[in-house]
């Protein structure tokens, strides 16, 4: 009896302390972060924002897992910026040269900062990046292709890089993986130029019988060849390094995949820019028609897949329950961006700006309101949120999860909005400044104002409004979410008190 009695007081404080150190085990077991970065995916594009032409499932699901923003934003209505601001918590047009880059552009993201990946590194994450980069190699125009290919993602806080250079309608057409572009034949070099052709390869211009997508009258995608699609930019060589569109989706999954899988037993960051639906849009065959949508649909079909095979592959390797994952879009949407590949004609009624003004470029609603989904782990408090977020605010976030402090003297734009992230309050920010071609816009509470500005009311080729206005706009997004009424003149003081605001943040 005696002897029992010990026993079980033996076993008891076994588990007991068991627990203990799995608690403390699981308490150190940082969660994975995975940001999927779609580009020109718009507020109206997935089913989960309420698109009823086209049906995105695996996204969907995503949404019902975690929290989904309705009032998220990148910071800019273009790339470049856009990712730059990501990458830095820091509002992009404070710094010269941060539009959309050429593909042969130089490095501007600064090395010598605490960047989004750099603050994982710091933390004891492996970092990974797959896909779109498109914030400049080397440090100049004028580089070598051919060689090491540096300073760019791993100078910035990548470990592992494996990205194109800008974007998928620019030279040079390859995949640069640490440094070096992917089969490269050294009898075959790479030379890009921007401002003449080089080598004898055909052209758009020269040789549109060789295309299999024509390029849209005026927007200029009509250089280099490359798998039959004419790009921006001149390239010759490095022939067989050249990506094939169609297979794109297939190697960026395939090298996402492998960094989970290496990574799997620490904790990882992985940043997984996708190019669709961006131009041009040549979806592999499997998704050749069947949005009904034309490419571009397709392209969306695509990417929906792709994020399921993501999934499938947290879940295999068992850590889809410690692994958060956010998924967003760089900027609003645009139909006719460079080809003719059927999204203005083949719409058949959807609408990829949902109900708000405007899109890609611009400085309306639909230029910078983008999906953001917050998914998993179990603490995440799932549902809907308003909260006024923005991708410069990731940054400060992670620094609080990751509890890895900024240095003083960098100037960071973005707010620690983690328990918003983690749907814990819907409270957001207050204040937030857009960015479109043009001119900035700054968002207070219901209101957003904005800056009179000489630039043009449509961009014709895309057919976008710009939100472009010699005056000033003011809107009440609560009652007025398409941006129709311009109450500038009927509130003259609250127009007053955030164009100052506007002025003293720009001046900070
Ligand atoms: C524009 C291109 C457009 C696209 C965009 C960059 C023209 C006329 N249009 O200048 O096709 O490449 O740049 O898109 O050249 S972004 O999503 O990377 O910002
Ligand atoms: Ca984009």
């Amino acid at each position: 009896m005696h002897k029992k009695n010990s026993f079980s007081i033996l076993k008891k404080s076994s588990i007991f302390l068991l627990c203990l150190l799995s608690t403390a085990i699981f308490a150190q077991k940082r969660p994975n972060v995975i940001i999927i970065m779609t580009d020109d995916l718009g507020y109206g594009d997935l089913s989960c924002y309420g698109a009823t032409k086209i049906n995105t499932p695996n996204i969907d699901k995503l949404a019902k897992q975690g929290v989904r923003f309705t009032d998220a934003h990148s910071t800019s209505a273009t790339c470049t910026p856009s990712r730059y601001g990501l990458m830095t918590g820091q509002y992009p047009w404070r710094t010269k040269g941060t539009g959309i880059l050429p593909g042969d552009a130089a490095l501007i993201v600064p090395t010598d900062k605490t960047t989004l990946p750099s603050l994982f590194q710091k933390a004891g994450y492996k970092t990974g990046i797959v896909g779109k980069w498109h914030l400049g190699l080397g440090n100049e125009l004028q580089k070598n292709w051919n060689g090491e290919i540096k300073p760019g993602p791993n100078e910035v806080g990548f470990d592992y890089s494996y990205i194109f250079p800008a974007t998928a309608d620019r030279v040079p057409t390859v995949f640069v993986e640490n440094h070096h572009v992917v089969a490269l034949d050294p009898n075959d070099p790479i030379e890009v130029d921007y401002s003449k052709k080089v080598g004898n390869g055909p052209t758009g211009k020269e040789n549109p019988e060789l295309l299999k997508m024509k390029s849209s009258p005026n927007h200029g995608h009509n250089n280099t060849i490359v798998n039959g699609i004419g790009r921006i930019g001149y390239m010759s060589g490095g022939n067989k390094a050249r990506w094939t569109d169609e297979e794109m989706p297939m190697t960026f999954l395939s090298k996402a995949n492998e960094f989970i899988e290496t990574n799997k037993k620490v904790p990882f960051f992985l940043y997984y820019a996708l190019t669709e639906p961006h131009v041009p849009r040549m979806p592999s065959t499997m998704f050749k028609g069947k949005s009904g949508l034309g490419y571009r649909g397709d392209a969306i079909l695509q990417m929906d897949w792709t994020v399921g095979e993501i999934m499938k592959q947290l879940e295999y390797q068992g850590i889809a329950n410690n692994t958060i994952v956010i998924f967003t879009s760089d900027n609003g949407p645009v139909l006719d961006d460079g080809y003719e590949d059927g999204a203005v004609t083949e719409l058949n009624g959807h609408t990829p700006w949902g109900s708000l003004r405007g899109g890609k470029y611009s400085t309306f609603e639909a230029g910078t309101r983008v999906p953001f989904i917050v998914r998993g782990p179990a603490t995440i408090k799932k549902g809907v949120s308003p909260a006024l977020l923005s991708q410069v605010d990731l940054l400060p976030s992670f620094s609080k999860m990751l509890n890895v402090k900024l240095d003083k003297d960098q100037v960071i734009d973005g707010e620690d909005m983690l328990q918003a992230m983690l749907g814990k309050t819907n409270k957001g920010r207050t204040v937030l400044i857009k960015q479109g071609i043009n001119t900035l816009a700054i968002r207070k509470e219901n209101w957003k104002y904005i800056d009179p500005s000489n630039g043009p009311t449509m961009n014709l080729l895309t057919n976008i409004e710009m939100g472009n206005n010699q005056q000033p706009q003011l809107y009440d997004l609560n009652k007025d979410i398409g941006e129709k009424e311009n109450l500038a003149s009927r509130y003259p003081e609250i127009t007053k008190e955030l164009a100052k605001l506007l002025q003293q943040i720009k001046e900070q």
